[in-house]
């Protein structure tokens, strides 16, 4: 049994290293209550969140909209399953296809699933409707991928940790280096079916392509017929300060893959958009998911939805990000080495010498700041696109102290 201690903080973390699976190293901090942008642990601390949980929390914390619409549903309808209708859905697919400019959605639950549902939409499309050769499918992604954590998604990870001790592969997936158009056109193969990519590779460190890259991407995929499937769970829905980051270059991808934000961080809500062409493949029995589309999902995700637009979230995240990354430019800091980002997902890379981007964040949960650090050497800044310029220079005061200690 854990050691009982008068610490709550101590307390909690040590029934996390007693029952739980050691698959995180989390910051040393318990929450129990959030609101708006600001999170509290239990010791009574508060902190700005500036991960908002890997951008799924864009609405705030706790927002009232989105509890009102959790509790009233859930006095009503949680789950039937795809075997009936319910009333909720068909309300869901519309709202979202209207917002999105896309003519049909698959609901799934998580963003791992959706990758995973639009993989396979992508494979049959290229058997049954481009001819690609039996079961010779190839899709190509990107240096630097982060598309989830399901066996194949891992299959062509490029980073050996996400791999390790997870094999066989599938196969099938071929890797090509991010931002770069001619190895596009060069792995194009006539069994090619879609390239996957992210328009802003979140994981990797908040990495950007080249200026007009989606706008190329697009073209050729269109010319070579490959489906351009955008994995958009981390930047879309107003994250980059457009609807969805592709917005940047007015390119619509053929499929576009939501997660996360899509319920404004109350409940697993993830989906697959496309036009008829690519999701009329599938038909009853191909594909499914117990709880992919459920009542509770559905309302929820069409209030988060309506929030976004209602409080002008994706302006509010382009105008708070502009200026966030203009303050943070300015800090003259002998560790940062660049500042990356678009709209309200941000990241400061330091420089080798700096010793880990762990300690910054840990310098800055004692300022009262929780943003986290990705590949050693990034720390992330997303808070909620609520955020407003106020709280903004509250934030910099500290990273800059953080930044020039
Ligand atoms: C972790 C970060 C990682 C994603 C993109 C699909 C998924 C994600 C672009 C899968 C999920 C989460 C997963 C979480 C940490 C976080 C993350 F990029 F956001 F920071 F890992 F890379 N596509 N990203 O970002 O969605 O199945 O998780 O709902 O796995 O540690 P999911």
């Amino acid at each position: 049994m854990p050691l009982e201690t008068t610490s709550n903080t101590t307390y909690f973390i040590d029934l996390e290293a007693r029952y739980g699976a050691h698959n995180y190293a989390p910051l040393e901090v318990v929450l129990t209550r959030g609101e708006d942008v600001w999170v509290y642990d239990v010791e009574g601390n508060r902190y700005l969140d500036c991960l908002s949980a890997y951008s799924a929390v864009s609405h705030g914390h706790c927002h009232p909209r989105l509890y009102e619409t959790l509790t009233q549903q859930a006095q009503q309808l949680t789950l039937t399953s795809r075997a009936f209708y319910n009333d909720q859905l068909g309300l869901f697919y519309r709202d979202l296809a209207t917002f999105s400019g896309y003519e049909m959605v698959l609901p799934m639950n998580t963003g791992a699933e959706a990758v995973e549902t639009a993989i396979k939409a992508a494979r049959k499309w290229g058997y049954d409707i481009k001819g690609a050769s039996p079961n010779q499918a190839e899709i190509i992604v990107c240096e630097g991928n982060f598309h989830g954590r399901t066996t194949t998604i891992i299959s062509f990870s490029s980073e050996p940790q996400y791999r390790e001790g997870f094999g066989p592969f599938t196969p099938g997936f071929k890797l090509i280096p991010y931002g770069d158009i001619e190895a596009l056109k060069a792995a194009i193969t006539p069994n090619t079916v879609a390239f996957l990519m992210e328009p802003i590779q979140g994981e990797v460190g908040v990495v950007l392509p080249p200026e007009g890259y989606l706008r190329q991407v697009a073209d050729v995929c269109r010319e070579r017929n490959v489906l351009f499937m955008a994995d958009e769970i981390q930047t879309g829905l107003g994250r980059t300060g457009a609807r969805f980051a592709c917005d940047h270059e007015q390119v619509q991808p053929d499929v576009m893959i939501l997660g996360k934000a899509l319920s404004g961080g109350f409940y697993p809500v993830s989906a697959v958009l496309s036009n008829r062409k690519v999701l009329g493949v599938f038909r009853p029995g191909d594909h499914g998911s117990t709880f992919g589309g459920n009542p509770l999902a559905a309302a929820i995700a069409r209030t988060a939805l309506a929030v976004l637009q209602d409080e002008g979230l994706i302006e509010n995240a382009a105008r708070m990000g502009d200026y966030f990354i203009t303050r943070l430019r300015a800090i003259d800091s002998p560790y940062v080495k660049e500042v990356r980002g678009k709209g309200l997902l941000v990241g400061v890379e330091l420089k080798p010498e700096a010793g880990g981007a762990r300690r910054f964040s840990e310098a800055l949960m004692e300022e009262g700041i929780l943003a986290k650090d990705t590949h050693e050497t990034v720390i992330r800044f997303a808070p909620p696109l609520t955020i407003t310029q106020e709280t903004l220079d509250w934030a910099l005061e500290r990273i800059e102290k953080v930044l020039t200690a």
